[in-house]
């Protein structure tokens, strides 16, 4: 999600580097199969938990302008209009920005002690999170005027709603379900690839009954159920990453599915261009 080597990452062991690096060579087996497959090559062995039909590619249909200045950890679409909320202390901020031209056309900065995260949108109200100030602020979607302070337990990284309730990640693999209105949790899932947690799961967002999650420093979105937190598939984007990555920490983090128009928009932190993109199942 941010800075350079945190201590929970360096701390998060062998163990977590391990089911890392066995799930990166089980997709990497899985794409390499599928790519077999079209080409004829691959026809003697098909990894156990992900399949090729579990790994999505994009399409880009339509490149925008995107701040190279925002540094995205939220990203959103409501009543066609795009939201945005920018990270890093003394530059956090909230944003109405202009899709076809990527001006910003209303911006709320936040104060140096925040670090502003994921943010929601639920009746009226947006909802913005912070780092690991254990506070999520609320404010009126049109005037982003500040409404409310509500305090939460542990770190905010991700947020979006299914329309009823917001849903919370915090760079785990357990996703939290809030009441908008108190911010209490409701239920929370752990998110499972087989039997492997999916760490440090980020920008969220919720579309046609699924949650999709950035995963920090990786170039895929993983597909989550709701329901039980079992992960569906992924969709991979490392050919967006390699075209725009200026640094190790310019990762992918920034989805924002526009329901009414069925368009679905990604990007990336300090990223000059904004994809929009349909993804194709194999
Ligand atoms: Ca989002």
């Amino acid at each position: 999600m941010n800075t350079f080597v945190d201590i929970a990452v360096a701390m998060s062991g062998v163990k977590d580097d391990l089911r890392r690096h066995e799930q990166w060579i089980r997709r990497s087996a899985g794409r390499f199969c599928f790519r077999g497959l079209i080409f004829g090559v691959c026809l003697f062995w098909t990894p156990v938990s992900l399949t090729a039909g579990q790994v999505w590619w994009p399409r880009v249909v339509a490149e925008y302008p995107h701040d190279a200045g925002a540094f995205t950890q939220g990203l959103l679409i409501h009543d066609g209009k795009m939201y945005e909320s920018t990270g890093q202390y003394g530059a956090s901020s909230l944003r109405l920005v202009d899709l076809d031209s990527g001006r910003v056309r209303r911006k709320k900065s936040l104060k140096a002690a925040y670090f502003a995260e994921g943010i929601a949108v639920h009746q009226g109200r947006i909802y913005q999170l912070t780092w690991r100030s254990h506070l999520i602020f609320v404010y009126d979607l049109s005037s982003f005027e500040q409404i409310k302070t509500v305090p939460y337990d542990g770190e905010g990284w991700g947020l979006t709603t299914d329309g009823v309730r917001l849903i919370l990640s915090d760079g785990t693999s357990r996703i939290r379900f809030l009441d908008p209105e108190t911010l209490t949790v409701m239920r929370d899932i752990r998110v499972l690839d087989g039997e492997l947690p999916v760490e440090r799961l980020n920008e969220l967002e919720y579309m046609n009954g699924e949650i999709w999650a950035n995963i920090w420093y990786q170039d895929n979105i993983v597909r989550i159920s709701p329901e039980d937190g079992h992960v569906l598939g992924y969709i991979d984007l490392s050919g967006l990453a390699e075209k725009s990555k200026r640094g190790r920490e310019n990762v992918l983090n920034g989805i924002a599915y526009d329901a009414a128009a069925n368009r679905l928009f990604v990007t990336g932190k300090n990223w000059s261009t904004l994809y929009e993109i349909s993804v194709m199942a194999p």
